[in-house]
């Protein structure tokens, strides 16, 4: 047996509290319709964690983009970078609890052995977290903007934003925006959540594409947690156009030929190493609930092999205890510890600062309750006065601007954090 020496904690202070006293259906009744970002939820339907230490959950696997960047083919380089966008969405499986929603300008830092990551909460209404990560020989950036929809029976979410890849040795970057996903069971049965549509990864200095499809569980559940993709070259036709005598560069709607086939679920990527015929990738629709409150299973006798591929990517199994602490992953029970050494540099608008949440991590639900109402209020009053003193909020670490690649509307990191000068900061908590 080999035993891990973990560096991290490992659980949580106490265990989630329990209950079937509480309906979400009762709390949501009232908001079919409305914007969900705006109702004040019970606490007992959040897990201890604020949306942006959620979002420093992409870091879980940042190996991806080490491996990427020591590659020379750029069909390899794409397959890691692949398997690093499906790697992130892993530790969603059966997280049903809701993240706090992060104050404006409530901060989360994370220092790891190969890189460190910032985010910060750009904007309110709408609820935007932006962040920044980086290494010797990557970066990853992005904002996310999530939609909750309500449908009655189920939530949609749509992280909206976008994410980006950097790997300066290479000249490349790589973006994609992320899969919507639905929590279902609201009204009755065991809550569960599931991920679906298109993801498409381009390499904006090459042209290769990876589009990657998550299935919908379907009505016999055998599609949960499926993907299937293929990378794409497009200048595989324009090799093929020149050698055919008609020269130049092709126009961007040149039929793309498909060169890798992958087929695989989200907890482990795998890739064929052979060049696949062409299969047509439908787009996501919207999901079907197998069964009125009914409750899907993976089906494991639905082989995922496909010929000659290889594994890129495993999910790390998580704790036997994962259950009863809101089904986190390893990397999420420690996104909220708080060492004395990191007390002493975090900044003041840290999350793991937030009182709220520690309260509800060492299960004490009331108390977490009074201090969630606290801090909501003084963010109300905070912008009350600005708006009397016709002040407008600006983003600490982070400006509003375009992304560089798609010209989409993205938040820029400005540079700076790990000079850790707090001294502009206001008090949140
Ligand atoms: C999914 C992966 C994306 C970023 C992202 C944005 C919003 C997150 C979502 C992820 C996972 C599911 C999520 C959602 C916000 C609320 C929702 C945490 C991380 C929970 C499950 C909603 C529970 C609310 C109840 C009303 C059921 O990159």
């Amino acid at each position: 047996m080999v035993w891990c020496v973990c560096p991290h904690r490992t659980s949580l202070p106490a265990e989630q509290f329990q209950s079937n006293d509480f309906s979400l259906w009762s709390v949501l009744k009232q908001c079919i319709g409305k914007e969900l970002s705006k109702i004040t939820m019970p606490v007992v339907f959040n897990e201890p964690l604020s949306f942006l230490q959620r979002m420093a959950e992409y870091m879980e696997y940042a190996w991806l983009l080490e491996k990427a960047d020591q590659a020379q083919d750029p069909i390899v380089r794409m397959q890691y970078v692949t398997a690093f966008a499906v790697s992130g969405l892993a530790s969603n499986w059966e997280r049903v609890g809701k993240p706090f929603n992060p104050l404006l300008g409530e901060t989360y830092e994370l220092q790891r052995d190969n890189y460190r990551i910032v985010c910060e909460q750009v904007s309110h209404h709408p609820p935007v977290s932006a962040f920044y990560a980086d290494s010797e020989h990557w970066n990853f950036h992005g904002s996310i903007h999530p939609k909750l929809k309500f449908w009655g029976k189920s939530v949609e979410i749509q992280p909206k934003g976008i994410l980006t890849v950097e790997l300066p040795n290479h000249g490349e970057a790589y973006t994609w925006s992320n899969v919507n996903c639905c929590v279902h069971n609201i009204i009755v049965g065991k809550l569960w959540i599931e991920q679906y549509g298109s993801m498409e990864i381009t390499n904006h200095a090459t042209g290769h594409k990876s589009v990657v499809t998550f299935k919908t569980a379907g009505w016999f559940s055998k599609d949960l947690h499926r993907i299937e993709g293929f990378i794409i070259d497009r200048r595989r036709s324009d090799k093929k156009k020149s050698e055919d005598g008609s020269a130049g560069a092709s126009p961007a709607h040149t039929p793309r030929k498909v060169f890798k086939k992958l087929n695989t679920i989200t907890s482990s990527f795998r890739m064929s190493s052979d060049t696949e015929a062409g299969v047509e990738v439908e787009d996501g629709e919207p999901p079907e609930e197998p069964e009125e409150g009914g409750y899907p299973r993976t089906d494991s006798s639905y082989s995922i092999d496909i010929p000659n591929s290889s594994t890129l990517w495993e999910a790390d199994p998580r704790p036997l205890t994962s259950p009863q602490y809101y089904h986190f992953t390893l990397f999420a029970m420690s996104l909220n510890e708080l060492s004395e050494e990191l007390r002493r540099t975090l900044g003041p608008t840290d999350c793991r600062l937030r009182p709220d949440i520690r309260l509800l991590e060492s299960g004490d639900i009331d108390a977490a309750a009074n201090e969630k109402n606290r801090l909501e209020e003084k963010q109300r009053d905070a912008r009350k006065s600005r708006k009397k003193g016709k002040e407008e909020w600006k983003a600490r670490w982070f400006e509003q601007g375009t992304n560089p690649f798609t010209r989409q509307a993205d938040w820029l990191y400005s540079g700076g954090y790990w000079d850790r000068n707090f001294d502009e900061t206001i008090d949140i908590f």
